[in-house]
């Protein structure tokens, strides 16, 4: 088996060499890119907050009831091994802040400390994981009006302000221990279902608000702030405070980090095309990926088009190093680690599908105005023998090759998740 996987691969690696592709670099390269991967896929976007703790409001939805449901983070966290060992190369863990070790008992959320996480941070260590971090400005009765950090009511304006400062020093004391910076990702759902006439007052608000948090300062070592805007969710169709745009001229006025949601945008904008057009502007981005099907539904991330697409952008950017790669979907409705393992390897497929691409002529082809041969040789590279070269890259990583890892997934299934009351 594995000398057909070898000898597949190195037909196909010929191929490629004809073009002026070194594959090897190309895949020493990919191994070493990290993906985030969402740690609420796990458990449905519910947090370990309260037992039976549910994702509520927000504007966000995770439908259906497999079985198997992390309920604690002991299942999360052997769900999160299971799924890794299944993914090449060595990544990241992206919590909520609601995923605390809270000891069985309920902590409000400005209360949280970086003593709640230990327990994760010593799981990362051991597996030499990072970790980065959501605040969670949702599923909580403070949020249930639709309004955290642009709210007009101070108290409850002042309780998220606390909240993300809270897991600000988290974050910093996360990437401390794991000597890695923890991206936080700051999130809001506010917004309304209908048509408001005071957009500028909760925008105001919302400045005031982000300006008193990102006062105190974290050096970028430790951890780095990011902002992800968002064009509308449920019961908030007709306005988001936390729009593209406020995010971008927040970011860019500020010099932080910008979160792109694929999801979070009209499903005909191209986020791929957004990258070179901030990019100059702001220190870094994250994107969270995410597949909309007719709206930001958060479905399992596949090897679209579009991902492609945003994919060959990042790399052709020559910036990989300020762009950093996080998964955003979370589908109820099949197996959970199932649902980790191929979005993650659908982004390395996209990673190895533009890295491997001959740019340089590619480029020349349009410096020249030869727009037909741009065009037909984009059109022959889809038919290279791209697959040989992803199997080889399994192999060499000890991960299962081709569909084998589904099978272990059954088998993870049957005799752990079934088990779960
Ligand atoms: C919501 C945002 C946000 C969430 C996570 C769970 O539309 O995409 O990133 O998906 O915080
Ligand atoms: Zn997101």
């Amino acid at each position: 088996m594995n000398a057909k996987i070898v000898d597949a691969y190195s037909l196909a690696s010929k191929k490629y060499d004809d073009l002026g592709v070194n594959i090897e670099k190309i895949l020493n390269k990919l191994v070493e890119i990290p993906i985030s991967i969402h740690a609420w896929q796990g458990d449905d976007v519910s947090g370990f907050e309260r037992p039976n703790s549910k994702l509520n409001g927000g504007g966000i939805i995770a439908t259906g009831n497999y079985p198997g449901k992390a309920s604690n983070i002991k299942q999360l966290q052997m769900d999160l091994d299971t799924a890794l060992s299944l993914i090449p190369g060595t990544h990241r863990v992206n919590l909520h802040s609601f995923h605390g070790d809270f000891g069985g008992k309920f902590v409000e959320r400005n209360l949280y400390t970086p003593e709640y996480f230990q327990s994760w941070i010593e799981w990362a260590k051991e597996r030499n994981l990072k970790l980065d971090m959501n605040s969670t400005l949702f599923s909580h009765p403070k949020a249930d009006d639709g309004f955290t950090l642009s709210s007009k009511s101070n108290e409850i304006r002042q309780f998220w302000i606390e909240h993300v400062c809270r897991c600000r020093e988290i974050s910093a004391e996360i990437g401390k221990q794991l000597k890695s910076p923890c991206i936080h990702n700051i999130w809001i759902p506010d917004g309304f279902k209908d048509t408001p006439v005071d957009r500028k007052g909760y925008r105001e608000l919302l400045k005031n608000s982000l300006d008193e948090i990102l006062q105190e300062k974290y050096s970028t070592s430790l951890m780095k702030d990011t902002v992800e805007g968002k064009l509308f969710g449920i019961g908030s169709e007709a306005f988001v405070v936390g729009s593209h745009e406020f995010y971008l001229s927040y970011a860019i006025t500020n010099q932080v980090m910008l979160t792109l949601d694929t999801g979070h945008f009209h499903p005909t904008e191209s986020v791929g095309d957004k990258i070179s057009s901030i990019l100059p502007f702001i220190p870094e981005l994250l994107i969270h990926i995410s597949r909309g099907i007719r709206w930001d539904s958060d479905h399992v991330v596949i090897l679209s088009d579009e991902l492609i697409q945003l994919i060959e952008e990042i790399v052709r950017s020559d910036a990989m190093d300020r762009i950093h790669l996080g998964l955003d979907y979370f589908d109820a409705s099949i197996n959970r680690i199932g649902a980790w393992v191929i979005g993650t390897r659908g982004v390395q497929k996209a990673l190895l599908c533009a890295l491997i691409q001959p740019w340089q002529i590619l480029k020349e082809f349009e410096e020249n105005g030869q727009y037909f041969q741009r065009l037909a040789f984009l059109e022959e590279l889809k038919t290279l023998p791209f697959g040989s070269v992803w199997d080889y890259f399994c192999l060499i990583n000890n991960v299962p090759i081709g569909f084998s890892w589904i099978n272990e997934i059954e088998k993870y299934e049957k005799e752990v998740l079934r088990k779960r009351s």
